[in-house]
C-alpha cells in the first residue's frame, strides 16, 4: 500500500459533498491538501479545520486559462500533486431535453467537460515527469445508463468516463495511473443544485433510499490511491443497495 501521509492531493470541488470529504479523509491519514471551489468562505473555514496542512483557494473551473495558472503557481511543499481529484461538477434541471434550458446545459459542460479536462491537462506533465501520480475523475452512474431527464448531464459524464479510459492508453508505461468513480444516488448538495434550490424535491429524491454519502465516496477514492504502485482500479460503480441499474430505479423503505 502506498502511505497516503506522504501524498500532496488536489481537490476541486472542495466545498461540499464529495470534495470536502475527500479533502478531510486525506488530511486525516496525514496527507497535504490543495482545496478549490468558488465559494471562498466555505473554503476559508476548511482551512480552518484542517490547519497549515491544507491550501486553499477559489476557482472556477470552467476558466481553464485560470486552472493552468492556479497548478503552475502552487507554492512549494503543495507544488508536486501525487493525487489529482477531479471532481467539481453539477447536474442542471431533470427535465427532458425538449423543454431543458440551454444555459444549464452550457454550463454542466463547461464545468462536467472542460473543466474537468482543463483540470487534468494542467496536472498530468509534471505528474508524467515525476513518474508518479494519479488521477481520479468523478464520473457517474449517469455516464453509462440513460435515463429520462438525464440528457446533458448523463452525456457529460460519459465523456469523463471515455476521457478516464482514454487517460489509460496514453499513460501506460509512465507510472501514473487514472480511475474513474462512477457513484449512483449519493446524499450531498447534488440535488439541490439540479433543482435550483427546492430543498423539499431534493430531500424527496433521498428519503428511504439509504444513499450513498459522501464520507462512501471519499473512501473509495481513498483506497483506489493508496492501493500498491504496480496496480490501477480503472473504473469504480457504486450504488446504493437499494438502486438498481439506473438513477431512477431506487427501491424505498
Ligand atoms: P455537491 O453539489 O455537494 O458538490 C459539488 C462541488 O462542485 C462543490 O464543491 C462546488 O463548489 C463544485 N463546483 C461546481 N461548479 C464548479 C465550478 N464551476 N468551479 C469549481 N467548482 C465547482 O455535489 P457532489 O459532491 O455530489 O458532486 C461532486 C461530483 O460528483 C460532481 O462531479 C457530480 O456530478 C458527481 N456525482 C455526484 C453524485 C451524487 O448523486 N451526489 C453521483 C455521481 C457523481 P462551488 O459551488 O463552491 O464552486
Ligand atoms: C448523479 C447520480 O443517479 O443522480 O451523478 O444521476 S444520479
Amino acid at each position: 500500500m502506498l502511505d497516503p501521509s506522504r501524498f500532496t492531493v488536489f481537490v476541486t470541488g472542495a466545498t461540499s459533498g464529495f470534495g470536502e470529504a475527500i479533502c478531510r479523509r486525506f488530511a486525516a491519514a496525514g496527507a497535504r491538501i490543495v482545496a478549490c471551489g468558488r465559494r471562498a468562505d466555505r473554503l476559508e473555514t476548511l482551512k480552518a479545520e484542517l490547519g497549515d496542512r491544507c491550501h486553499a483557494f477559489a476557482l472556477d473551473v470552467r476558466d481553464a486559462k485560470a486552472v493552468h495558472a492556479a497548478v503552475a503557481a502552487l507554492p512549494a511543499p503543495f507544488d508536486e500533486i501525487d493525487v489529482c481529484v477531479a471532481n467539481a461538477g453539477l447536474a442542471l434541471g431533470l427535465e427532458p431535453a425538449h423543454q431543458a434550458d440551454f444555459d444549464e446545459w452550457q454550463q454542466m459542460i463547461e464545468t462536467n467537460c472542460l473543466g474537468l479536462a482543463a483540470t487534468v491537462h494542467a496536472v498530468l506533465p509534471g505528474m508524467v515527469a515525476r513518474g508518479r501520480g494519479h488521477v481520479v475523475t468523478l464520473g457517474s452512474i449517469a455516464g453509462d445508463h440513460p435515463y429520462p431527464g438525464g440528457n446533458v448531464y448523463g452525456a457529460t459524464k460519459a465523456f469523463v468516463r471515455l476521457l478516464a479510459q482514454n487517460l489509460r492508453a496514453d499513460l501506460a508505461g509512465t507510472g501514473v495511473r487514472a480511475t474513474n468513480i462512477e457513484p449512483g444516488l449519493a446524499e450531498t448538495e447534488f440535488s439541490l443544485v439540479r433543482f435550483r434550490g427546492d430543498a423539499e424535491r431534493a430531500g424527496g429524491l433521498y428519503r428511504g433510499a439509504d444513499p450513498i454519502t459522501a464520507e462512501d465516496v471519499a473512501e473509495t477514492v481513498f483506497w483506489s490511491t493508496t492501493m500498491p504502485a504496480h496496480l490501477n482500479i480503472v473504473r469504480m460503480e457504486i450504488m446504493p443497495t437499494s438502486q438498481g441499474f439506473g438513477p431512477t430505479v431506487v427501491k424505498r423503505r
